[in-house]
Formats: structure tokens, sequence, C-alpha cells
């Protein structure tokens, strides 16, 4: 889209707004060497040399398309997550352009309002205390190695995994968030998703298919699942059912970091309380955007063009890469082709 058709539509936008065998993987390395005889780093595909990663830590990461960084975030930062997060519940404040989400099942409960109505906040980029997670120099560090010096904030989410009201709509369906996204290549981008309290099997954590990043882009659409889906919620229809899975169990501050191909979803909060977890999906300003017609993303864009068409009442004229170029902040470096 030309710049000339991007400006007004910004303005009128925000001016209208108020992702080897899983039972030979050793836990998460997060430090420690390794003999480099058995390394060829001319064979690294998936991250890059800027002396930060460990050897053991880049491998992993080539090999299983994910790597835990234990204790990464501050229990002051996410307490300020979770107070900012609080006061948007409260309607205290109203970040210009956040989308505010619900479980299906909610709408139709007991809470009337407030946290727990609040399944997902998303697109905090105008939101500063919220959005200072994407600029936290411990996360831009690890967040380098993937995508290079030029970094830009695409996606960014505070999850609120509401307790599963029995219906089970508080999974989230195996997926690859490059279904979500149009710009290219994957393997210059990167998701940060931070544990804000201690994350296990109980509450619902991160599942992750290892080493899925090296397969590509699959279909995706709404499970067959009974008893209903979130919006959005798309997933993969014909995953290889026997392939290992990893449940990862993590404690306030553990950070994963993952690849937008590899195959993650997340089971069931079966808890009471509401599982919180912040995330950014970060891109090289090196990436470029691409057209998603007459491929697989095709649904997605139909659906996410269609609701901000309709929420902005802009007459069918936004499309996906209009609404990302929107989305996208520049956080270290210089801004590029996004
Ligand atoms: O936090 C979760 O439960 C899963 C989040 C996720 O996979 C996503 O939003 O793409």
């Amino acid at each position: 889209m030309e710049q000339s058709r991007a400006a007004p539509r910004l303005q009128i936008v925000l001016g209208h707004l108020g992702r080897p065998s899983a039972r030979d993987i050793v836990g998460h390395p997060t430090s420690g060497t390794i003999s480099s005889a058995s390394f060829h780093p001319q064979q690294f595909q998936y991250s890059l040399d800027n002396n930060v990663l460990t050897l053991e830590q880049r491998k992993f990461y080539e090999e299983n398309g994910y790597l835990v960084i234990k204790n990464l975030v501050s229990d002051a930062d996410i307490q300020r997550f979770r107070n900012e997060f609080e006061k948007i519940c409260r309607k205290e404040v109203k970040p210009l352009g956040l989308t505010v989400m619900r479980d299906v099942t909610i709408s139709k409960s007991e809470y009337a309002h407030g946290e727990k109505m609040i399944t997902k906040v998303q697109d905090f980029q105008e939101d500063k205390e919220l959005f200072r997670y994407c600029t936290l120099p411990e996360i831009l560090k690890y967040v380098e190695c993937f995508t290079g010096p030029n970094i830009m904030a695409m996606h960014t989410m505070l999850i609120n995994k509401p307790p599963d009201a029995g219906k089970k709509t508080s999974r989230h369906p195996l997926h690859q968030d490059l279904h979500y996204f149009p710009f290219r290549p994957s393997d210059l981008i990167v998701c940060a998703w931070t544990a804000m309290e201690p994350i296990n099997r109980n509450n619902g954590c991160l599942v992750v298919l290892p080493g899925t990043h090296r397969g590509s882009l699959k279909p995706h659409d709404y499970p067959k699942w009974e008893g209903g889906v979130n919006k959005m919620f798309h997933g993969i229809q014909d995953y290889e059912e026997n392939t290992a899975r990893v449940h990862l169990v993590m404690e306030k501050g553990d950070t994963v970091f993952f690849h937008p191909l590899l195959i993650h979803g997340s089971g069931r909060n079966k808890t009471q309380g509401f599982r919180k977890a912040i995330s950014c999906h970060f891109a090289s300003a090196d990436c470029h955007y691409i057209n998603v017609k007459g491929t697989s993303q095709e649904n997605i864009e139909k659906e996410v063009t269609g609701l901000a068409n309709k929420l902005y009442g802009l007459a069918n004229t936004m499309d996906l890469k209009d609404i990302w170029m929107f989305r996208a902040r520049l956080v270290k470096g210089e801004r590029t082709n996004l």
C-alpha cells in the first residue's frame, strides 16, 4: 500500500480507536557450554551469531524451535503489567487501538464485569505501561538473536486464561502463529511469551511440538470441538497426532522464545484462577509484507479485515497489510520495510 493511502487511514483508525523426540529433550537449557567440536556453525538457520546465546542454547532452538530463559522478567515489572491490566479491566484507562477479547462462555456467565470478563487484551502498542514489556532490554537482548538488530514489535497480547466453565473453551487449539502474519521471512520472526505467575498443566501451560518449526505453514480453521471455540482461535486441521509434545511448565518471569512455525497451543485451565501471560511477536524490520490472497491465510485475512472494517466503519477499505502497519512499532534500530 502506498504511503499516501496509509496516512489518512492511519489517522482515521487511530482517531476511532479509544506461536528429536520430546522425551529426549533435556529441560530448558539456559546456560552452560558444549564442545564446539560437534557443531557446524554454518548450519545454523534459525538464530544469529551475536554472542548472547550459548552454543547449547542455539543448538536447542535450531532443533526444537523454542528456548526457555528462566527468571528473565522481574517481579516488579510483572506487577506493573498486572496493575495496568486491572486498570484496563476497570475501564480506568482505555488505550488507543486495544482489542479486548472475551471467552465465548464468559459473556453468558455470572461474571458481569472486570478482570473476570476479559480473556485477552491485544494490540497494546499505545499503552505505555504494557508496551514497556516489548522494550525491556532483557527481552530485546534475546529477540535480537533471532531478528537481528532492527526490531519491530508486531503483535502484543496479555492473556488472562479463565477458569474453564466446563466446555473446554479455555483451550487454545494447536496452531502456528505464522498463519496470522502477512510478513516474511518466518525465520526473522520470534515470539516472546512470559509467565506472569507459575504456569503448569493445571492452569493451562503452553504445549509445543518440538521441531515443527522446520515444516511448512499448514491450513488452519476453527476446530470442530463441541462446546464452542473463541473468536480467531484457528487450529491446524491435520497435524500428525503422534508427534511428541512438550508441556512448558514455567515459573513467574520465565520467558519462552519461539519460532512462528512452531506448532503450539495451550490446555484447559482447571483451576479457579485466571492464568496470566504477556507476549509480543517481534520481527526484523527487514521483513516484508506478502499478499496472502490465494493462500491458506486467506480465511484469516477475511475475518480480520472484516472485523476491522466493521469496527471502524471503513467500508472494506482496510487490507491485512494496513492493519499490520498500524500495529507495528519500532523498538530497536531502524524501521525499514514493515
Ligand atoms: O497463552 C496461551 O494460552 C496461548 C497463546 C497462544 O498460543 C497464542 O495466542 O497464539
